[in-house]
C-alpha cells in the first residue's frame, strides 16, 4: 500500500547529503569543547539567529527545558500559552526537574498571546507570589495550526517583558518555517526574544538535534544545565554534521512544504464531512475538523488504514503536516483517499 506519512515533520529521513556529511564528519569530545563539527554548528546557528552564542541539544524538548532551567530558579514562574508545546507536550519537565511554576495565558487562534493577558499574569513583588522570570512564545505555533507570528506581533510581548525586566524565550522548533512564510531573515524574528530554541530535526530534516541561542553568558550557564540533564554528548559531530546540511540546504525548500499544505487545506475544505479554513494554512501544519460527532481518532484511524497517516489532536480535530519527502502528487493521492474514506463512513 502507498503510505503518505503526514503525522509530523519529525518523521523526515536525513537527505543523502546529510548521510554523507555524517559519515565524513570531523569529530572530537564535545564535553571538552573539542568537536569541530559541533563547534561549527554552534557558531553558524548563533550567526543565523543573530545571537552571541549557540548550544547543541539533543531535542527540542531538551532545548526548551535547558533554556528554562537557565532562566528560572526553583520556585520561580514561567508564563506560557495554554496551547504551547512546553505546557502541553514536554511531560511537565520544567516542573518535574526545575521546580518551575508555570502560569498559562490563552493562545489566541492566530497563535499569539495577548500582551494584556501577559502583563496581567506577571506577578507583583509580594511575599505570597513566585517571581516571574520568563515569558515563552512559540513560532510557528503548532497546536494553533502552524500559525506564524510576525516580528511586530512578537515585539508587543518583548515590550511588556522589557518594562518588567523579564526575559522572553522562543520555542522556535519551526521558526525557519515562520521566516520562510514571512519572507524575512530569521534574525528579524529572533531579535524579538532573548533566547531561542530551534529544531534541526523537523522541517530541516536532520535526524536529531536542536540548538539554544542567546547571550554568551546565558549559553555558558545553559551548558551546565544541559550537563545536569545528561545532554553533554561526546562525538556529537556525527549529528551536528547533518544539522549543518539542514541549515545550508533545507531552509529554502520549506516554501514547497507550505504550498503543499495550502493545497491540502484547499482540497480538504471541499470534502464533505471535513472543515478547515485554507486562509489560515500559513506554514506546513494544517488542522481540520471532523463535522460529525467524530471522534476524530476514528477518522484518523480510517485514513491511516488506507495509508494516509495523520494524528488526531482533539475530540474533533486532526492535524496533517507536510515535509521533506512529501511531494505534490502525495497531496493529490491523500485527498483522494480522504474523499473515499469520508464517503464510505
Ligand atoms: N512536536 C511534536 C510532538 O511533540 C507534538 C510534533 O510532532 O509536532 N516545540 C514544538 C513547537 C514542537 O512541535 C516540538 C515537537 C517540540 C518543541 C519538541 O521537539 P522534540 O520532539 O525534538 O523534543
Amino acid at each position: 500500500m502507498r503510505i503518505v506519512d503526514l503525522r509530523s515533520d519529525t518523521v523526515t529521513m536525513p537527505s543523502p547529503a546529510m548521510r554523507k556529511a555524517m559519515y565524513e564528519a570531523e569529530l572530537g569530545d564535545d564535553v571538552y569543547g573539542e568537536d569541530p563539527t559541533v563547534n561549527r554548528l554552534e557558531e553558524l546557528i548563533a550567526e543565523v539567529t543573530g545571537k552571541e552564542a549557540g548550544l547543541f541539544a539533543v531535542s527540542g524538548t531538551m532545548g526548551n527545558l535547558v533554556a528554562l532551567l537557565t532562566h528560572c530558579g526553583r520556585g520561580t514562574e514561567a508564563i506560557m500559552g495554554n496551547l504551547g508545546h512546553t505546557f502541553l507536550y514536554e511531560a511537565g519537565g520544567v516542573a518535574a526537574l526545575g521546580g518551575i511554576h508555570t502560569q498559562t495565558v490563552p493562545n489566541q487562534p492566530n497563535g499569539m498571546l495577548d500582551p494584556a493577558d501577559v502583563e496581567a499574569a506577571i506577578r507583583a513583588d509580594n511575599v505570597h507570589f513566585p517571581r516571574t522570570k520568563v515569558i515563552c512564545l512559540e513560532n510557528t505555533q503548532n497546536r494553533c495550526g502552524g500559525r506564524v507570528l510576525s516580528p511586530e506581533q512578537m515585539a508587543t510581548i518583548k515590550d511588556v517583558a522589557d518594562r518588567h525586566g523579564i526575559a522572553v524565550h522562543l520555542d522556535g522548533a519551526r521558526v525557519f518555517n515562520a521566516a520562510v512564510a514571512l519572507g524575512v531573515p530569521l534574525s528579524d524574528i529572533t531579535d524579538q526574544v532573548d533566547t531561542v530554541q530551534v529544531c534541526f530535526s523537523k522541517g530541516l530534516a536532520a535526524p536529531v538535534g536542536s540548538a539554544i541561542c542567546g547571550p554568551a553568558e546565558f549559553i555558558e550557564e545553559a551548558r551546565r544545565s544541559r550537563k545536569i540533564v545528561g545532554g553533554g554528548m561526546r562525538q556529537a559531530g556525527v549529528l551536528a554534521a547533518a544539522a549543518i546540511v539542514g541549515l545550508n540546504e533545507m531552509v529554502d525548500r520549506l516554501a514547497d512544504d507550505h504550498a503543499n499544505a495550502k493545497a491540502l487545506a484547499e482540497g480538504i475544505a471541499k470534502i464533505d464531512g471535513l472543515t478547515t479554513d485554507p486562509a489560515v494554512a500559513e506554514s506546513n501544519i494544517i488542522v481540520f475538523d471532523v463535522d460529525s460527532d467524530g471522534p476524530a481518532q476514528d477518522v484518523a484511524d480510517a485514513f491511516t488504514a488506507q495509508g494516509v497517516k495523520v494524528n488526531a489532536m482533539g475530540p474533533k480535530t486532526i492535524r496533517a503536516v507536510t515535509h521533506y519527502g512529501i511531494e505534490r502528487d502525495d497531496i493529490t493521492h491523500s485527498l483522494g483517499v480522504m474523499r473515499d474514506v469520508m464517503a464510505a463512513l
